[in-house]
């Protein structure tokens, strides 16, 4: 038989197999299924009367007649709930568990107490209801008495009428999650359970792959966020809560999150977007860095069949003058689709090829997925099952379910062994010369006709760190601890680079491991859409590195759409084309021209602004700000901007208004406060108006904030765009001096070595304007020469560390300085 007949009739056998496992499988899982299934009939309970209260050294413990409340400060704006009974859960998400003293107070009066800090005072009242005032003793959140049933718990909160809540990890829907935009995009209730959506999915799909139990409220009297640490399946929502709580608490507005087992542990922070932000991702973590090069352009697709197909896509961005980071194999590098394999037939010499593409700094990304064909004839799946590190059922059986190369067995990754044995098998691709890795189906995704796409809930068993649970309380955390599995192998392996994973599924914590996409977003205008929300919902979750498929996964783009998408994925951080392996060959060239010379010029704009990109990484690192941002970010006042999400911000700079109509050659937006620059003629525009802008096909709408510095690279030169203040405000008076600063962070783009600070510093007067620069740190100057570029000021001398300098060019070249002075207006 000639090799082309035998690979069509395995993969007859393959897709045979494939379909009985799906069919066979959801029928297997329904039965186990039934036992459990049995309607609860007891009645929620709230907690009773106020039995007993007592001071602690960072809060106070409460019993009621059937709960336990403790509060505890962690900070002073910081406060952890806990209310028992349940199963307290295991610090997957938490990094920080150590927290320096809080100095709190304690008061009791007839029917409440009052716990305080120095900025906030959590109120508790004789039925459990807490009240959260800040020090003017403004209210920012109320809730009810908790509800309570076998092992469900009941959460509601008081929703504010005008009050936005943003966050729950991915959703396709609008930012505000309380108010679609559009049917389309009504989802009556977030879901938290990880779900694949195979192939295709628009907006209104519900849940997704990475759900997270927080949210970020932005209201007048006050804005907070909340964080459940509970990974059981909950159920979220914003509106009116009808016919399943008890009549008394059948309130409108209210924010209600159902969780189907666990305690009801919570941390509740306060402050502006920003502040909290800060706070979540000192409990959750930071993200980490990423090698520099990640942040470049990678190119994927779902069928590079061969070697030869990837080199000669390499080659196609050679050919065609395009910058490339990155190029990602899909499941059609690993022989029969299992995990830590490379097929040798069609991918023969994988160490030689990496290193063909390193010496062109092309980094090789592998796909990975979770389960482990269970084969006899695996060594993968006969060491894990010695080791006791897959899922088992209560009677001792491995559980196993269908997926890409059959039938397979499920690390558990909340057994440290687990990870540990997981985390070893990343050193033969790593040996390969791959330099990152892509999870996939980490839900974990199993392939069925209907129903749940994942392991069995209640009768498969976890490890859950040796104290044991089932797949109900683990399942949200599979992806997180299959991220940590990974960051610790490339950590141990290669301790010289930084660790890069992309991971489908998520949870709470997932930005210290691993950056994420949105999955099999569809092809349509509709699709680029709602990628904006979704990625900047995910930023307000603590994930700030996303992006989508551009031009979506499965179907073929119009050559409009994809160059719109690839527009907007830009300033994405994670600015990736992918698609399905029955779509069209889909890269910048695929379209012709001029699509091919729009792409290039926004692929050469992305390279341009990598020190702005690693600086708002570095930044993230800080401080846990996404990188992309909502419109009410930096004006969290202006309530016209609370639900915008077809424009967003990246860092403090740019404002961003990508195209996501068919046709459409202007659109409109409403500016945040301040002054405006449009990028592409320097046009000035006033903040806090709606203004239309021109949107030709080669141009996405794109705004520079007034007094910021967008800095840039160009052939080994520090380009700085110096966007002058505007000295004159609407109705006021000139001011006589504006400042600004901006931070730059270089180091060697990977590893943990020297690095540098550079700041700058803009002082605006009526006729001048002055750059001063301080520097930090031991890494070397990266660059050869500095670029000074003026926007919104006509220089007519400049002195250069006091010396006149002449002024030829639109752009002053020089060395680094200490101070540049420029007269003019
Ligand atoms: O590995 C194939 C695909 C992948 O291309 C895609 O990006 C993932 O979201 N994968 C899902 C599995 C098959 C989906 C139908």
């Amino acid at each position: 038989m000639d090799l082309g007949k035998f690979l069509s009739l395995n993969l007859r056998l393959v897709k045979l197999r494939r379909f009985l496992g799906s069919l066979i499988y959801p029928i297997q899982r329904d039965r186990l299924a039934r036992h459990h299934n049995s309607k609860i009939s007891e009645p929620l309970i709230t907690p009773g009367k106020i039995l007993q209260v007592e001071q602690t050294s960072r809060g106070g413990k409460f019993s009621f007649e059937h709960a336990e409340l403790e509060i505890c400060f962690l900070t002073p704006d910081l406060v952890q709930i806990d209310w028992k009974p349940g199963v307290p859960p295991i610090p997957y998400g938490i990094v920080q568990q150590d927290w320096s003293e809080v100095e709190t107070t304690f008061s009791k009066e007839s029917d409440r107490s009052v716990v305080s800090s120095s900025a906030l005072k959590v109120i508790v009242t004789a039925n459990g209801s807490l009240e959260f005032q800040n020090t003017n003793g403004q209210t920012i959140r109320q809730e009810l008495p908790p509800l309570h049933r076998s092992e469900e718990w009941i959460h509601q909160a008081q929703l504010r009428s005008k009050e936005c809540i943003y966050g729950l990890g991915e959703r396709a829907t609008s930012l505000d999650l309380r108010k679609p935009k559009s049917k389309k995009q009504q989802i009556a209730a977030y879901r938290m359970w990880n779900s694949d959506r195979p192939g295709i999915y628009g907006s209104g799909v519900d849940p997704l792959y990475l759900c997270i139990p927080t949210y970020l409220s932005l209201d007048k009297s006050g804005s907070y966020l909340v964080f459940y640490e509970n990974s059981y399946p909950a159920t979220f929502s914003f509106t009116d809560v009808e016919n399943s709580y008890p009549a008394t608490f059948n309130f409108k507005d209210v924010a209600t999150a159902a969780f189907e087992g666990g305690a009801l542990r919570y941390y509740f922070t306060f402050g502006s977007p920003a502040e909290v932000l800060e706070r979540y991702t000192q409990l959750t973590g930071r993200p980490l860095l990423p090698p520099r090069w990640a942040l470049g352009y990678h190119q994927s697709r779902w069928g590079y069949e061969t070697e030869e197909e990837v080199r000669k896509t390499v080659q196609g961005f050679e050919t065609h003058n395009l910058p490339l980071s990155a190029i990602h194999l899909d499941i059609d590098c690993q022989k029969e689709f299992r995990a830590f394999t490379i097929d040798p037939d069609r991918f023969p010499k994988l160490g030689e090829f990496s290193q063909e593409l390193a010496a062109k700094g092309v980094h090789l990304i592998a796909i990975n997925s979770p389960g482990v064909k269970a084969d006899p004839s695996s060594k993968l799946f006969l060491e894990g099952k010695a080791q006791e590190v897959f899922c088992r059922r209560a009677d001792g059986k491995i559980v196993t379910a269908p997926v890409w190369s059959g039938w397979c067995a499920f690390p558990d990754f909340t057994n440290p062994l687990a990870r540990h044995w997981w985390s070893r098998q990343y050193e033969y691709l790593l040996d390969l010369g791959i330099s990152g890795f892509w999870h996939d189906m980490n839900e974990p995704a199993v392939l069925v006709l209907w129903g749940d796409r994942t392991l069995p809930a209640f009768t498969t068993l976890h490890h859950m760190e040796s104290r044991g649970g089932d797949h109900r309380e683990a399942h949200n955390v599979y992806g997180l601890l299959q991220a940590r599995a990974g960051y610790e192998a490339l950590c141990e392996y290669q301790p010289q680079h930084r660790p890069f994973i992309v991971a489908r599924a998520g949870w709470a914590g997932l930005q210290r491991y691993a950056w994420t996409w949105t999955g099999d977003i569809e092809t349509s205008w509709q699709g680029l859409r709602q990628t904006i929300p979704t990625i900047l919902g995910m930023g307000l979750s603590g994930i700030p590195y996303s992006g989508s498929d551009i031009g979506g996964f499965k179907g073929n783009p119009s050559p409009e759409l994809y160059i719109r998408w690839f527009q907007m994925s830009c300033f994405c951080p994670f600015f990736r084309t992918h698609c399905a392996d029955n779509a069209k060959p889909r890269t910048p060239w695929s379209f012709g021209e001029p699509y091919l010379s729009i792409a290039r010029e926004f692929l050469q704009l992305r390279y341009r602004l990598l020190p702005y990109f690693y600086t708002l990484a570095w930044e993230a690192t800080q401080t846990g700000h996404p990188l992309m941002r909502p419109l009410f970010w930096y004006d969290y006042d202006d309530e016209r901007l609370w639900d915008i999400d077809d424009a967003f911000f990246l860092g403090d700079a740019l404002l961003v208004c990508p195209v996501v109509e068919s046709g459409v050659r202007s659109r409109n937006v409403i500016l945040p406060k301040g002054h405006w620059y449009n990028f592409w003629d320097d046009t000035l525009l006033e903040g806090e108006n709606q203004i239309t802008l021109d949107a030709p096909l080669e141009k996405i709408p794109l705004l520079v904030k007034a007094g910021k510095i967008l800095s840039m690279e160009q052939e080994q030169k520090l380009v700085l765009h110096i966007y002058a203040p505007v000295t004159e405000d609407k109705g006021q008076e000139v001011q006589a001096k504006i400042q600004n600063s901006y931070t730059l962070y270089s180091d060697a783009g990977d590893g943990y070595g020297a690095w540098r600070l550079d700041k700058f510093r803009i002082v605006r007067n009526d006729n001048s304007l002055e750059l001063s620069w301080e520097q930090q740190g031991n890494f070397a100057f990266p660059y050869q020469s500095v670029q000074i570029h003026l926007h919104g000021f006509q220089p007519s001398q400049a002195y250069i560390d006091g010396k006149e300098i002449a002024l030829e060019d639109k752009y002053l070249e020089c060395n680094p300085f200490e101070q540049v002075y420029f007269q003019g207006r």
